[in-house]
């Protein structure tokens, strides 16, 4: 069985971050080890969560496990608090990565535009330079995209294809080798990915008809699932394609039960769904 570590909070009430991520990869067949980067009573869409930073927790726990001799086949990364954060995480990389190690990065930050509550535009261009540079694959929506690259945002309709391939080129000159875009829309009514292997120099794409509505976590949902996909040895664009239409089926069923939360989406009632896709 394939092992990897995911370095993110614990937002305990949220489905988001790692309540996301360990129930989807291990549903998925892989075992998640998890470095929790900082507790929170739930995700920071709440008023007035609580938060416990546990960064002093990220040196000892990977010097204990090279100690162990402990090692991944994958580090999957997503939100990260501050800059002494993603300093730990690239040392991370350093010291627990290599040829047959997948460094997978989500620099979950914003949305719409918008950085979430206490992110700065330095901690955006930051985690472009000290995490997504080393990484194998990242998956930045247009916002975190913009912020990283110090570019303005452009809203979707207001983009076209060659504007997109323009970014993703940009993206991995950060240093990721593969880059892909997230919530992207080139048409009305179509929304999907958009990614660009430097190694390969190829772009390759996948969309679905838009669902209008806006649930937190979906960008967990469906990197955690990619990350899934690919240790289940499915290729990138394939492992894009499940997480996307798992996002979609996750989302639509969030929509249609009537006690649907506001803070999260019924990836559970659909996870049949998606091991059905894996086979
Ligand atoms: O889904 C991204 C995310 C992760 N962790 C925390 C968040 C958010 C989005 O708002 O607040 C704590």
């Amino acid at each position: 069985m394939k092992r990897i570590v995911s370095i993110q909070d614990i937002s305990c009430v949220g489905k988001c971050s790692l309540t996301v991520a360990l129930p989807i990869i291990s549903a998925m067949g892989t075992e998640c080890a998890i470095v929790p980067t900082a507790v929170l009573s739930t995700h920071t869409a709440f008023e007035g969560f609580t938060f416990a930073d546990l960064t002093d927790q990220i040196e000892p726990i990977s010097a204990h496990w090279q100690q162990q001799k402990i090692d991944f086949d994958a580090i999957y990364t997503g939100y990260l608090g501050s800059f002494e954060q993603l300093d730990l995480v690239s040392n991370f990389f350093d010291a627990h990565g290599g040829d047959d190690v997948l460094i997978f990065v989500d620099p979950a930050m914003g949305d719409y535009g918008k950085l979430y509550p206490g992110f700065s535009e330095e901690f955006a261009v930051a985690m472009g330079k000290k995490v997504c540079a080393k990484a194998d694959i990242i998956v930045p929506n247009m916002t975190e995209a913009a912020f990283m690259l110090q570019i303005p945002f452009v809203e979707d309709g207001a983009y076209d294809e060659a504007y997109v391939k323009d970014v993703l080129m940009k993206l991995t000159q950060l240093g990721a080798k593969k880059a892909v875009l997230t919530g992207i829309s080139l048409e009305p009514g179509k929304c999907g990915v958009y990614g660009y292997d430097s190694t390969a120099d190829t772009f390759f794409s996948y969309f679905n008809d838009l669902v209008d509505a806006k649930y937190h976590g979906t960008g967990d949902v469906f990197s955690s699932t990619t990350v899934g996909a690919l240790m289940r040895g499915k290729p990138l664009a394939e492992a894009l394609a499940i997480a996307a239409d798992y996002t979609v089926e996750a989302i639509k069923t969030t929509e249609a039960d009537p006690d649907g939360e506001w803070y999260g989406v019924e990836f559970e009632a659909v996870i049949p769904y998606l091991l059905e896709r894996l086979d």
